[in-house]
């Protein structure tokens, strides 16, 4: 089999990438190691920037997300028992974020390609790549217990942090950055009205909480547990206990216990793999790197990978330029680590750190007293959140 773009991973960068190319006429495959079910199962992210959204209309797969996304004008920051707004449209001349789960994006993005007749290999199994500092780079793998080999122009990489493209490039060719945080995210998905309109995100001397939605009747809530933390010790009792607690009085009145329909802990961590292409190989997403998710940023920087790395490809086949693709990394990893930043900023002053001095928390307390009362600081925090330019 030969195809123009080889895509590996069919989680959002991939799918999303795959669309774009499509709808230009340019061809791709995407090989995926899970079955379609599972990765429509998959429950992460909920918040998107206004460029992701854009993205998606491009993609030609927002009318359901127009239909039942919530718009979010703002979001709060919680701490020694106040509520402080971020009133994001006024901060940022208008721009706002939109709540729609990374679950309903994957599945629009799945049934656009199904029904453009794009071909997808689920369960492709023990994926190489090969060649890929050549001209001719090739993908093999096995379906159904028989070897196949997929020859291509480029390869996308965009199998997440576990995926195999990243691994496959010489060590000696790429610098990886890390910070390991010594927590994780528990989270609950319940069918609930949500605890208020918007998200709150709060700082506690027990540490951090979350309070998120999936529409006006499904609630995500999270709080920091220790990363070994087991899922079975927290009962949904439990949980809404320690999030109340967590959550200034006017706050934790609004929360609607129910019981879950999803639980699982998350590890938090900062990476970022330098650069993001080798030769015919390039990375994009979780591949490429990880941000702690108290930005809300996974995501939408894998759209933002998707958004260069489809514009490269887009000018290489119509234009026969290589410029686009030359500067793929450099352009990324600007934003990206602008991104990193960010995530692990917003990581640092909400959460607490089991080695912090209780001197470390009361600069945190000052730091939110700063930005509640600085609009320079505000403005600074609305204009990330909301998503840098591209
Ligand atoms: P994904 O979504 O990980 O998709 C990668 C795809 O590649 C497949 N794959 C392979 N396929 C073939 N061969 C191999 N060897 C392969 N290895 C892997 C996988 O099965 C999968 O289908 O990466 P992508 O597309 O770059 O998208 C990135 C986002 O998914 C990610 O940034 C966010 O979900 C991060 N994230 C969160 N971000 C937020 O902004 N807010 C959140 O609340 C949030 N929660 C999360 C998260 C990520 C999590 N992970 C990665 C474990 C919660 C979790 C649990
Ligand atoms: C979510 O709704 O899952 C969510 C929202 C905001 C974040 C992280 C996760 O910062």
């Amino acid at each position: 089999m030969r195809t123009q773009v080889a895509i590996i991973g069919a989680g959002p960068s991939g799918l999303l990438l795959g669309q774009l190319l499509t709808r230009q006429g340019i061809d791709n495959v995407i090989l995926e190691r899970k079955d379609p079910a599972y990765v429509r199962a998959r429950i992460r992210a909920g918040v998107l920037e206004q460029g992701t959204v854009g993205m998606l209309e491009e993609a030609g797969v927002a009318d359901r997300l127009h239909r039942e996304g919530l718009v979010h004008d703002g979001f709060s920051l919680a701490f020694d028992g106040r509520n402080h707004r971020i009133d994001l449209r006024a901060l940022t001349g208008g721009k706002t974020v939109t709540v729609y789960g990374q679950t309903e994006v994957t599945a629009d993005l799945m049934d656009a390609r199904a029904a453009a007749g794009a071909v997808s290999i689920y369960e492709a199994g023990d994926i190489e790549l090969h060649d890929f500092g050549g001209d001719a780079p090739r993908v093999s793998y096995t379906k159904d217990g028989v070897r196949h080999e997929l020859a291509c122009d480029f390869i996308a990489g965009c199998d997440g942090y576990h995926g195999v493209a990243r691994k496959s490039v010489p060590e000696a060719s790429i610098s990886l950055f890390e910070r390991v945080y010594p927590f994780g995210w528990l989270g609950v998905l319940a069918d609930v009205p949500p605890a208020a309109h918007e998200l709150v995100y709060a700082n506690h001397a027990d540490g951090f909480a979350l309070c998120s939605m999936r529409s006006p009747t499904r609630s995500r809530y999270y709080v920091q547990v220790p990363v070994e933390e087991k899922v079975e010790d927290w009962s949904d009792d439990r949980f809404f206990d320690e999030l109340r607690r967590r959550l200034p009085q006017e706050v934790a009145d609004g929360v609607t216990p129910g019981p879950s329909i999803e639980k699982s802990v998350a590890p938090l961590r900062s990476f970022v793999a330098e650069p993001m292409r080798f030769g015919r190989l390039f990375l994009a997403g979780d591949a490429a790197h990880i941000v702690p998710p108290t930005g809300a940023k996974g995501l939408n920087l894998a759209a933002s990978d998707v958004r260069y790395l489809f514009d490269a490809f887009a000018e290489y086949y119509r234009e026969h330029s290589s410029a686009g693709i030359d500067g793929y990394s450099a352009r990324a990893l600007r934003r990206i680590w602008k991104a990193e930043r960010f995530s692990w900023w917003m990581t640092t002053m909400l959460h607490r750190f089991p080695a912090d001095s209780t001197f470390a928390q009361r600069i945190q307390l000052a730091e939110l007293d700063y930005v509640a009362g600085s609009v320079a600081a505000s403005t600074a925090v609305a204009e990330n959140y909301v998503g840098l330019p591209y």
